[in-house]
């Protein structure tokens, strides 16, 4: 079992211990601040799929991110990576708080134009490579938002039929939902 204790750290040992099964196998729908509606599947301890269902870039959904996934502290979890857009995305999730929070880093051309990524993103990596690295990157819209978790269940790890259809493809209000 682990206590509050062993998430104590020290500089000898600033990582408590990692246990993931609070996260991983699990699909999340939660809905921002700002009304942006995402959903999430932590499919192993390093990658997941996710559709965007309302938003700057509703529509948009993508299998496979590498991402990095760690344990902070006892119900709390934070996931970060780098899409091949150049967009890059930090969230803390607590699940038993129904809490989450995103900061999402857009390169400039995405602000512009976030229909260009609006796709399968696995049918369009080339093209994905070619705007970030066409850009302009700079200045970075910077998007830090709370957001409410209405749906955290466990739905088992690697399950490629999680996520497998466009968010549009989906049945009408399919991501209304909620547990
Ligand atoms: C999220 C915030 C942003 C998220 C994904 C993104 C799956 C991706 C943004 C993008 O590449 O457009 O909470 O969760």
């Amino acid at each position: 079992m682990t206590t509050t204790a062993d998430f104590e750290t020290s500089v000898a040992r600033p990582a408590p211990p990692q246990n993931l099964s609070g996260i991983v196998g699990h699909r999340f729908i939660y809905t921002y601040s700002n009304g942006w509606q995402y959903e999430m599947y932590v499919k192993n301890d390093h990658t997941i799929d996710y559709r965007i269902h309302s938003g700057m870039v509703g529509g948009r959904w993508v299998k496979d991110q590498h991402v990095d996934l760690v344990q902070l502290d006892e119900d709390s979890y934070k996931v970060s990576w780098n899409e091949p857009t150049g967009t890059s995305v930090s969230v803390n999730v607590m699940p038993g708080k129904c809490r989450l929070h995103g900061v999402i880093f857009f390169p400039h051309w995405v602000e512009e134009h976030g229909e260009r990524t609006v796709c399968c993103q696995n049918d369009h990596l080339d093209e994905m490579h070619t705007y970030r690295d066409n850009g302009p990157t700079y200045p970075i819209y910077v998007v830090p938002e709370f957001a409410h978790i209405t749906l955290f269940e466990y739905v088992g790890a690697d399950d490629e039929s999680v996520i497998s259809v466009a968010p549009g493809d989906l049945p009408a209000k399919w991501s209304h939902r909620t547990n």
